[in-house]
């Protein structure tokens, strides 16, 4: 059941994302460097070889926040500017030649030098920035006819992100990267107990389900979305702050970028909220967001609402279609 799930999931992901642009990658250092100035991006030494990439493009000012057809509100765009002001310096352990191969922003129609919506890539990314640890992020846009660059299909032929590229050794999928930094940098410890592994799991296939319904009155994929978050909620309230007791894991940062998409695109696509009995959630959310760890490698809101309405085909919002 749940490996169903997890493919239709990545299913639904994999080929929502492929969209005719042209392939591009750009990356950036993340570094004491890189974080005291985070808008400075560099071409991979990988990419450089292949492309040529404009330093920085930021595609989604306010005065473009459309699609579509859809207006986004300047609200979004002043939620948007926070979490990108909100960013801190910190210090960054050298370490080894470590470069993480993540989501660009997918659908600009330019090279994007912008991390893009992926949460298990935000996943990989926390997990890195969690044990302070020194890594090149490199932007892999999806190309025309399903291409990505020849030099990434290579290494990664499934093409999916993201990869870690370990000196040689390349790693794809985020429970593979985890235990792989884990087993190579067991300090600090991020290793969840095996039941805090399978907390909170469903949450996002859930989620995904609802909203492919397009409809936000589909009752059953409703009420099976909120069963999940309620069990989450529970599980939190009994054992929290977080979900294996004191200790911030690695659960949790699988976890937490998943529930910022199902609040985020809800509440936009839906105008649904997540209940307000569910306080251990809202809590919660609240605690993983403010980690300077998250604030850093989270995607704009606008990012997440504009790529559901493109993964799930979504045209138009409750209040948009007048309901
Ligand atoms: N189980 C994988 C899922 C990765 C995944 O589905 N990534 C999506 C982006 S969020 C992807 O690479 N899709 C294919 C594509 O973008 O071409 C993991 O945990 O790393």
């Amino acid at each position: 059941m749940l490996q169903s799930q997890a493919a239709s999931c990545q299913s639904l992901i994999g080929t929502s994302c492929r969209r005719i642009f042209a392939s591009r990658c750009t990356s950036e250092t993340s570094s004491r460097a890189f974080s005291a100035a985070p808008t400075r991006f560099f071409n991979s030494s990988a990419a450089q070889k292949h492309h040529s990439v404009p330093r920085h493009v930021d595609a989604l000012s306010a005065s473009q926040s459309s699609f579509r057809g859809v207006q986004f509100s300047p609200l979004v765009a002043i939620a948007t500017r926070r979490q990108t002001a909100a960013a801190q310096p910190r210090a960054m352990a050298p370490t080894a030649d470590l470069e993480v191969f993540g989501k660009a922003v997918p659908f600009t129609g330019q090279p994007s030098a912008r991390r893009g919506d992926c949460p298990f890539s935000q996943r990989t990314y926390l997990d890195l920035e969690e044990k302070k640890l020194q890594y090149k992020g490199t932007f892999v846009q999806e190309g025309e006819n399903d291409s990505k660059p020849d030099w990434f299909m290579k290494n990664n032929p499934s093409g999916l992100m993201p990869v870690l590229r370990d000196g040689d050794q390349w790693i794809q999928d985020s429970d593979k990267i985890f235990e792989h930094l884990e087993s190579k940098f067991p300090e600090p410890s991020l290793k969840p107990s095996d039941s805090a592994k399978e907390v909170g799991k469903d949450i996002f296939p859930k989620f995904m389900g609802w909203l492919q319904e397009k409809d936000p009155k589909a009752a059953e994929k409703k009420s099976d979305f909120e069963a999940e978050l309620k069990s989450f909620d529970q599980h939190i309230k009994q054992n929290g702050p977080y979900i294996d007791g004191d200790k911030m894991t690695d659960a949790d940062l699988s976890v937490s970028p998943k529930l910022l998409h199902a609040r985020v695109a809800l509440k936009y696509w839906y105008d649904y909220e997540f209940p307000a009995e569910l306080t251990a959630v809202r809590d919660y959310m609240h605690r993983m967001e403010e980690r300077p760890s998250f604030q850093k490698t989270r995607p704009t809101d606008d990012l997440i609402i504009q790529g559901w309405g493109m993964k799930c085909e979504l045209k138009s919002t409750p209040a948009a279609a007048g309901a």
